[in-house]
């Protein structure tokens, strides 16, 4: 058995995964960062090692240093948590060259999915469908006028190294394309290094509907039902739950069976998501797939009751999934609400500093994932996320009436928070009523006045 874990990462996710960890019986090594010193993780692991400066291109990200810790401290295997590293196949291969086991697929595996018309094709072979589009890159512009006019404008160009919204552009017609065209590609090679772009159709106001993987190294590969992440703002998600109050029991069907299909044609392991588009017809898509344990994954821990992080330690260790397809039931409703130190009245500007108060709500049906506590200093360095709310009961009403009573309780005192924001969305008659697109938020904000939501 794996007796030692290094966590590569900070917050929230940092501490859950100690958490599995102990469970398990397994000891941890926290590295942190100069300006991470009073975290929780920190405090709560086994052991911790500092491995640099504040900012992530200094710790974080320095895949030497972690590896060096790693040895150091013996451990046998290394959780990349989300962000950071965690999709880095240079680093999965670096691991697997010094035998320590990196939890989560094969680099190979985050390579070929990295690369997103790669991904596509291969899903594709296999009967997924997919977004009609240009057959993978395409390299110069009358060739993609071409293909773009085939396919019918409006269309979407993305970068083969994007993913999750960044490096697309949308054109309506010849003219606007040749330019977003270049545009695109231009800012793939500075953001990417890759200026290589591919052409799809532009679905409207679609919903982003994603589905839990989890496989193990003996091929058995199952899905642990949706998540809709359409309630976001300039891609970063908001609000995720399952299940989608859009998807029918028919439509799940179908997309779950898709799913697997997706990530047996990868040759899947550990847990992953395949991300969907789904418009208002119910026609569905495959987009991409993620090869790490995501923020949201909580959400379908509580309608499923599986640990996540338990299963990829397990999984990780090389041991069979201990239940098949037909034993995962869904049995809950859970909505999670991204709490951000962020000023949802001042365009989301980050507020970092020192927490005054912090009470963070409890009861029947409430959890809540997160790394502060009263006097704890956010630090400005990092993402703003500063805890996840998640709520769950049988049905969605009483999920979405206890994430509002839950937020009523949430008091963090001393920074601006994403929680009035909250409030308002859970009250909100579109939402209520099932009815959010991935263009919910800015319809949100056009008709309503900051001071609901300060
Ligand atoms: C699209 C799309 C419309 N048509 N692809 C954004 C995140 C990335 N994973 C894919 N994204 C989109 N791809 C086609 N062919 C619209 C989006 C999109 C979006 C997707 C999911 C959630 C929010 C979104 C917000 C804007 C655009």
């Amino acid at each position: 058995m794996i007796q030692k874990v290094l966590i590569a990462n900070r917050g929230e996710i940092a501490l859950r995964i100690v958490r599995a960890c102990r469970e398990l019986g397994i000891k941890t090594l926290a590295v942190y960062s100069e300006a991470d010193v009073q975290s929780l993780h920190v405090q709560l692991a086994d052991e911790a090692i500092c491995i640099g400066g504040p900012r992530s291109a200094d710790s974080y990200l320095k895949a030497d240093r972690i590896i060096a810790a790693a040895e150091i401290a013996d451990v046998d295997a290394i959780h990349p948590g989300y962000g950071f590293l965690s999709e880095n196949a240079k680093f999965a291969q670096q691991c697997e060259s010094c035998n320590i086991k990196f939890i989560g697929p094969k680099s190979k595996t985050i390579q070929m999915m990295g690369d997103k018309s790669v991904a596509k094709d291969t899903v594709k072979k296999v009967g997924v469908p997919t977004v009609p589009g240009s057959d993978g890159p395409v390299e110069n512009e009358s060739e993609a006028v071409k293909i773009a006019r085939k396919i019918g404008y409006p269309v979407i160009i993305k970068a083969v190294a994007g993913g999750g919204g960044r490096g697309m552009r949308i054109a309506h017609n010849d003219i606007s394309f040749a330019k977003e065209y270049h545009v695109a590609r231009n800012e793939a090679e500075k953001a990417f290094g890759n200026g290589s772009v591919y052409i799809e159709k532009y679905i409207e106001k679609p919903r982003h509907i994603e589905f839990q993987i989890l496989a193990d190294s003996h091929g058995k590969v199952l899905h642990l039902g949706e998540r809709d992440c359409s309630i976001q703002r300039r891609h970063q998600k908001l609000i995720e739950e399952s299940p989608s109050p859009f998807l029918t029991p028919d439509l799940r069907k179908r997309m779950g069976k898709f799913a697997i299909k997706a990530a047996e044609a990868a040759e899947y392991e550990n847990a992953g998501t395949i991300e969907f588009l789904v418009d208002a017809k119910g026609n569905f898509y495959f987009i991409e797939m993620n090869t790490r344990i995501q923020v949201e994954h909580p959400v379908t821990e509580e309608c499923t009751g599986i640990d996540l992080i338990k299963q990829q330690l397990l999984v990780a260790n090389g041991e069979k999934l201990a239940f098949d397809q037909s034993d995962i039931t869904f049995e809950k409703h859970a909505i999670e609400c991204r709490i951000n130190a962020e000023d949802p009245a001042r365009n989301f500007v980050p507020s970092p500093g020192t927490i005054g108060l912090y009470y963070a709500p409890g009861g029947h049906g409430v959890r809540v994932d997160s790394h502060a506590y009263s006097g704890y200093t956010i630090p400005p360095y990092y993402d703003s996320m500063i805890g996840k709310l998640i709520c769950f009961g049988h049905d969605r009403q009483t999920a979405i009436q206890r994430t509002y009573r839950a937020l009523n309780e949430y008091l963090i005192r001393g920074i601006k928070t994403t929680i009035p924001l909250h409030k308002a969305i859970m009250s909100d008659p579109t939402f209520i009523e099932g009815k959010a697109t991935t263009a919910y938020m800015e319809d949100f904000f056009a008709r309503t006045p900051t001071d609901l939501f300060t």
